[in-house]
């Protein structure tokens, strides 16, 4: 057995060796640092490139944008226009608190509401309630103002237990967090 191991050793080393003679006679030094510096450049920039979110377009927001103000139950509550995940107050919590066992990611995905009411803008923040099996209850996926997963801070399809200890995801909650101001900038 040990002599079948040693000569297949020797033969694959053999091979490696051979591939490795003749890639070098075949490109220069620098002509290899150059395709290497090349393929490097290329991998890093993938991440950046533009991918089809055509069917994420779709669900936007629903009803065309005409969201509501009475159900907190329903995908199309206005708090909910940029939410991605399972509604925690159809799991066991409420629309601003996590499921008892549950508890909320330490970062979140934050988005921009008009609350229909009065037809102000407000800042969402969208958490994940971490720590227990992925709850079962409506689930809702609204992409206003969304971007791709390149654009990290603007991107709602993540699991945002990440930076918790007990990662496992279970639902969402929408916590009001303040006003926009409509002032214009400058
Ligand atoms: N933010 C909710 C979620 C969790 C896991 C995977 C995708 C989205």
């Amino acid at each position: 057995m040990k002599r079948l191991l040693d000569a297949l050793t020797a033969r694959t080393d053999a091979g490696a060796e051979r591939m490795v003679r003749r890639t070098a006679q075949r490109y220069s030094r620098r002509s290899f640092i150059g395709r290497a510096a090349l393929f490097m450049a290329g991998t890093a920039l993938l991440p950046v490139l533009p991918f089809d979110q055509g069917g994420r377009a779709i669900a936007a927001t629903p009803n065309g944008g005409k969201l509501q103000d009475d159900d907190p139950l329903a995908c199309d509550y206005w708090r909910y226009c940029a939410i991605d995940g399972n509604l925690c107050n159809d799991c066991g919590g409420t629309l601003t608190s996590c499921p008892p066992g549950a508890e909320a990611s330490k970062v979140s995905w934050v988005g921009t509401c008009r609350n229909p009411t009065d037809g102000k803008d407000y800042v969402v923040s969208y958490n994940d309630c971490c720590g227990k099996a992925a709850c079962t209850g409506t689930e809702c996926v609204n992409s206003a103002r969304e971007r791709p997963g390149y654009q990290m801070s603007l991107h709602n399809d993540i699991n945002w237990c990440m930076a918790n200890k007990s990662m496992g995801y279970h639902c969402t909650v929408a916590v009001l967090v303040g006003q926009v101001d409509d002032a214009p900038a400058g």
